[in-house]
């Protein structure tokens, strides 16, 4: 097994589904709940913006009563200790990641605590609701937004994900169905750079195939056990 130095973890939702959060695609997953063009694109924002507003704010307070699980634990455990390269470029809008002590964490979709102001651009911290609109705290307007990446938009820091890349000896995707693009790109990225790819899932995903190795079962068993064998080496 070549050197590893330089490591990309790609999350989704898989991950923090034992910690009590919805998955999207899953039987009673959000996806089922709500229609993706209603709630998660400008479009339905602008057409609804009520309904858009009140699934984020549910969504907001749900994930501050929820919390990390073993398989978050692990990646902060494995981010504490890699004197390597390691970038943790989740999916994900909760917080879990930083809450189980993770640095090295990157949110590509955006996040749920904070709100985004159109009128002036400030990214405010935020634990409350907006559906009430309340004023920007930076320029008093009310046009605060969440300050999540919707369908159509661009994702944040994709520069930063391909220079992370671009140097990567190991790719791991975990907990995603490999459905969203640019995200489900990666892996074929990825191994077009030279680095091994490993998933880990409950099942396979859609880009399974462009894996060297996956691995099925829970995130709370199987990724703890990966990373024991990388720290162990
Ligand atoms: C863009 C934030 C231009 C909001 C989200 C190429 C081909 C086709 C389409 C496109 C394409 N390029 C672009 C598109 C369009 C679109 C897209 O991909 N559409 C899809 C539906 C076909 N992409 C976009 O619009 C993106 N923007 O492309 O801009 C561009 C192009 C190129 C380069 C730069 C820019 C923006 C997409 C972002 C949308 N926002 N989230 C919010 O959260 O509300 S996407 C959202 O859905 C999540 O963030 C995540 O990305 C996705 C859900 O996927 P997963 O996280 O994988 O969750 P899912 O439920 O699907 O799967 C869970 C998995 O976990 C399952 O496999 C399950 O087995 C597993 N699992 C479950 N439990 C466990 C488990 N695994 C382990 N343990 C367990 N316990």
């Amino acid at each position: 097994m070549a050197e590893i130095r330089n490591i990309v973890i790609l999350t989704g939702a898989g991950i923090s589904a034992e910690s009590g959060i919805d998955t999207f695609r899953a039987e009673g997953g959000l996806w089922e709940q709500h229609k993706v063009e209603d709630v998660a694109t400008p479009e339905g924002f602008a057409r609804d913006p009520d309904l858009v507003l009140r699934f984020y704010d549910m969504r907001r307070e749900a994930i501050q009563t929820k919390r990390p699980n073993p398989a978050h634990d692990a990646l902060a455990r494995l981010d504490e200790h890699w004197e390597g390269n390691l970038l943790i470029v989740t999916q994900n809008v909760d917080d879990l990641h930083e809450r189980a002590g993770a640095k090295r964490v990157l949110h590509m979709h955006g996040t749920h605590l904070n709100a985004w102001c159109t009128a002036c651009d400030a990214k405010n911290p935020w634990t409350g609701t907006l559906a009430d609109r309340p004023p920007c705290p930076a320029c008093g307007t009310n046009a605060l937004r969440p300050d999540v990446v919707w369908f159509g938009e661009m994702p944040y820091e994709m520069e930063r994900i391909y220079s992370a890349l671009r140097t990567a000896d190991l790719f791991v995707s975990i907990g995603t169905s490999g459905a969203v693009y640019p995200a489900a790109g990666f892996v074929r990225d990825a191994r077009s750079l030279g680095a091994r790819t490993l998933e880990l899932n409950l099942e396979r995903s859609q880009g399974s195939g462009w894996f060297d190795e996956s691995r099925q079962g829970r995130a709370s068993e199987l990724v703890p056990e990966w990373v024991d064998t990388l720290l162990d080496k």
